[in-house]
């Protein structure tokens, strides 16, 4: 007789009712575009739980953005949770002979079968339990790979993983970068972000010449029955919430996590959790979810509005930018706001033209103290 799979249902955090911290009231703080900066962390100062499935004690880098992400999704997730890791940064930093800071079991996945690993995962746990060979309830299955693997390497496994319907959350952390090796370009890069194959000198003076891949949206159209969703780690209760909802969807769902890299990007390393909000506010990272069940997208509509320059000025990756170079990547973020159903401002659509701007070094913007220090 075939045994019942029991799964969990994870709550979803409260959203409501987190619309100010101190800072971010009106008149008591720099906010961008929108006086006071009204529900800008909305996302903010939530009751998470206390367990930490992903424990400090391992070796990334100050500041590093994929860390944070393991660690609210682990929060969210909980200890009944089995995860794997394909090669990158998070593999690498977090795993030494013996050492591991997980205290929940995980495995590492070569970096192109991220998704054929945890579908097997997922069968496995399917089947053990229908035979009544493990007496649990069906665990969080959860994979996390960059965007090397999940957009490059990897995005076939994972494609078969997502059509297939495995029920499991993978989830791609974007550092937007090959780190692991030494800060490769991969197909989420942004245009223009400079990396170390994507040098900028007299005959490339843009550095990196092609738009990023839009892996989300396409991996919501090609697997219409998965959940599907974008978050950043910016918005942690929305970070932790997706990854309920993902994991309490039965089927495949998938994650992808804007996640700053401060060795790759050049950035203050205080600044993550605020790059996180920015990329959004900029126009450049659009947040939206993914409903299956309605087929319909439900985008964030952030309360701030900001000129690209608010968010590239941080970053050493782009210190070498040009107007021209600017205006292009403003009017990308202005075609996102339409996308998105928001109105594109004068201004933002005056930085369509060259003629608006400066070249990045010397461009003005809202946090001048923390401008990148060139890559
Ligand atoms: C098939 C294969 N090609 C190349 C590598 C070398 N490699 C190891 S880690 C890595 C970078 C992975 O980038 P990403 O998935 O974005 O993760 P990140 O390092 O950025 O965390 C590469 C290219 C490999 N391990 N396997
Ligand atoms: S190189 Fe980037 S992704 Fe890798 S550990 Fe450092 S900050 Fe994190
Ligand atoms: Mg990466």
């Amino acid at each position: 007789m075939a045994h019942e799979v029991v799964r969990h249902n994870l709550p979803l955090f409260d959203e409501e009712g987190r619309s100010a911290t101190a800072a971010n009231r009106e008149g008591e703080g720099e906010m961008g575009r929108s006086a006071g900066g009204e529900g800008r962390d909305r996302h903010y100062l939530p009751d998470f739980p206390e367990e930490d499935p992903y424990a400090a004690g391992h070796r990334t880098c100050a500041g590093c953005g994929p860390a944070i992400q393991y660690r609210w999704v682990l929060k969210a997730a909980g200890e009944d949770s089995v995860l794997a890791g394909p090669t990158g940064c998070m593999y690498v930093a977090n795993s030494t002979y013996l050492c591991t800071p997980y205290t929940v079991p995980w495995a590492h996945t070569p970096i192109a079968s991220g998704g054929s690993f945890t579908s097997g995962m997922a069968a496995g746990y399917e089947a053990m339990i229908r035979k009544g060979r493990y007496p649990g309830t069906y665990p969080n299955i959860i994979v996390m790979a960059g965007d090397g693997s999940a957009a490059d390497i990897g995005l076939g496994s994972i494609s078969g993983a997502l059509y297939r319907n495995h029920d499991a959350l993978f989830v791609c952390y974007d550092n937007e970068c090959y780190a692991n090796t030494g800060i490769q370009t991969s197909p989420t890069t942004p245009y223009a972000g400079m990396t170390t194959f994507t040098p900028f000198g007299k005959a490339n003076p843009e550095g990196k010449k092609l738009p990023p891949k839009n892996l989300a949206k396409m991996m919501a159209a090609g697997h219409p029955h998965c959940y599907v969703a974008t978050t950043t780690v910016g918005y942690p209760v929305d970070l932790m919430n997706k990854t309920r909802k993902g994991l309490n969807h039965v089927g495949a769902a998938f994650l992808h996590c804007y996640t700053p890299c401060q060795k790759g990007w050049v950035y203050q390393t205080s600044m993550t959790v605020e790059l996180g909000r920015r990329v959004v506010e900029a126009g450049l990272f659009p947040v939206w979810e993914y409903d299956p069940q309605t087929r319909e997208y439900r985008y964030f509509h952030p309360p701030v509005q900001r000129p690209v320059t608010d968010y590239l000025a941080m970053q050493g990756r782009f210190g070498h930018m040009l107007p021209e170079h600017i205006a292009a990547m403003q009017r990308a973020a202005n075609q996102n706001w339409q996308d998105v159903g928001m109105d594109v401002p004068p201004d933002l659509r005056a930085g369509e033209d060259p003629a608006h701007h400066k070249r990045l070094a010397e461009e003005t913007y809202s946090m001048p103290l923390n401008r990148g220090v060139g890559a």
